[in-house]
């Protein structure tokens, strides 16, 4: 059975941070067609139910666009079935509008509330089934949820649930989830939403918890690798094959450049010109070793299929001799070759998960790229970030740079300087109220100034 767990949609954000209006207006309606998409990519892949653990909307005030694209995509597809859990800001927004429809609410939504709610999917393939279980976290129920989890045994266990673990740090005050108090539990899969990003561990005795991230980076505070988790769920055996999908339509990514030595803004364009070329040619090569790797694995396989033909043909003469017992063995056979037939599926999908996550991410025009600046640069160089980000933003759908660079001083160059820039240098230096970094920030200042430069960065 296959299900989608995906969570932090965060349909109908501002999304302004870093953004113009035209730009945020077309984010919010791509994170709109990420909804759709996904459901379609559901319904072409067999999946029989989408789990959205909170944070579907930004916030309680929802646009009609939004509540329809949600709900049209959910009553087209009967055969899926939704499992909402609501996050701490959308409260009962699409729940209420499902109500107020002339059709009523699809009855393929699935909602909870306050106190556990329990449903029952089962394995349209035979086998077993799945539960579901979920609450919404409040202050009432915070502190006695984890007694009155029922988590029976034969069936694949999943858990909902919309709130920060609490063995991960976190300054803001989301709702608690105790990670200690579900171990043990028999929770095979927890179903979690709240950490934009991609994260999950072990939840002993044998299940795992999962954030799957926001399904779009939506401002360059959310760099890296967006998408949903897909379980392909064994019912029978009571386990999972988990694989994270990929499925932003832009990426968010950040790109360190160190911009030591250079003394000015062309010189710093070429620092990030040539990162961006590196970053390519170390991509190339990657794939490059990947492929080396493929054809030598089909090499092994080449030799194993030989291998396994001489078996076959040993087998074969066993078989001759045991005429008899042929029917018997056709049957254990067939149950193997269904056991292989399984494996090899699972080996792909394991295959597909380590491709999915690449290291080298190389920005496309398509994509949002936050350019770091990092080393050190002189007190002297010339450094326009407005000018970078014009001559950086036609490349690319939105561009940010942040220079996190140190400014340093060869104060021995200014000893011997008698005009008036020597003598502010020689001021600044030594005032012994002022820290290295605060002088070397005043004197760039005023060095710019003196130079009749505009002051930026
Ligand atoms: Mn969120």
């Amino acid at each position: 059975m296959k299900i989608i767990h995906c969570a932090d949609l965060h349909l109908d954000s501002r999304m302004t941070s870093g953004l113009t209006n035209e730009q945020a207006a077309r984010r919010r309606n791509e994170l709109l067609s990420a909804f759709v998409h996904m459901v379609e990519y559901a319904a072409d892949n067999d999946v029989q139910a989408i789990l959205i653990a909170g944070d579907l909307f930004d916030g309680k005030r929802v646009s009609a666009q939004a509540k329809n694209t949600v709900l049209e995509s959910i009553a087209a597809h009967p055969e899926i079935r939704f499992f909402y859990l609501p996050g701490n800001h959308e409260g009962d927004v699409l729940i209420r509008s499902a109500g107020e429809r002339p059709e009523g609410c699809p009855e393929n939504l699935k909602t909870f509330g306050k106190r556990w709610t329990h449903y029952e999917l089962a394995d349209e393939d035979g086998g077993g089934a799945v539960q579901i279980s979920g609450v919404v976290l409040c202050p009432e129920n915070a502190a006695t949820i984890y007694a009155t989890l029922m988590t029976g045994a034969g069936k694949y266990q999943i858990v909902m649930l919309h709130g920060q673990l609490l063995e991960y740090s976190s300054k803001d005050r989301a709702e608690i989830i105790h990670l200690g108090a579900l171990r043990g539990r028999q929770i095979d899969y927890l179903a979690l939403g709240h950490i934009h990003s991609h994260r999950e561990g072990e939840l002993p005795p044998a299940g795992f918890w999962c954030y799957p991230g926001c399904l779009e980076g939506r401002g360059f505070d959310e760099c890296g690798e967006h998408g949903f988790m897909l379980l392909d769920i064994d019912t029978a055996a009571r386990s999972a094959v988990r694989t994270f999908i990929p499925f932003a339509s832009r990426q968010v990514i950040e790109i360190p450049v160190d911009i030591t030595g250079c003394m000015n803004t062309m010189q710093i364009r070429s620092a990030i010109k040539n990162r961006l070329y590196a970053l390519a040619a170390e991509k190339q090569a990657d794939n490059a070793e990947k492929l080396a790797g493929n054809v030598e694995m089909q090499a092994g396989n080449a030799e194993k299929l030989q291998g396994n033909r001489q078996r076959l043909a040993g087998n074969a003469n066993i078989l001759a001799g045991n005429v008899e017992k042929l029917p018997g063995n056709g049957q254990r056979l067939a149950g193997n070759a269904s056991i292989q037939a399984g494996n090899a599926d699972v080996a792909v999908k394991a295959a597909a998960a380590e491709d999915g996550s690449s290291v080298f991410a190389v920005p496309t025009a398509r994509d949002m790229v936050r350019f770091v600046l990092t080393g050190e640069t002189d007190v002297e160089c010339e450094k326009n970030l407005d000018q970078l980000d014009h001559l950086l933003e036609e490349e690319f759908f939105a561009v940010r740079i942040e220079d996190r660079s140190r400014t340093v001083i060869d104060y021995d160059a200014f000893a011997l300087d008698a005009s008036l820039k020597g003598e502010f240098v020689r001021l600044v230096k030594a005032d012994e109220g002022l820290d290295e970094d605060r002088k070397a920030e005043i004197i760039r200042c005023g060095i710019c100034a003196l130079a009749g430069e505009e002051l930026n960065g």
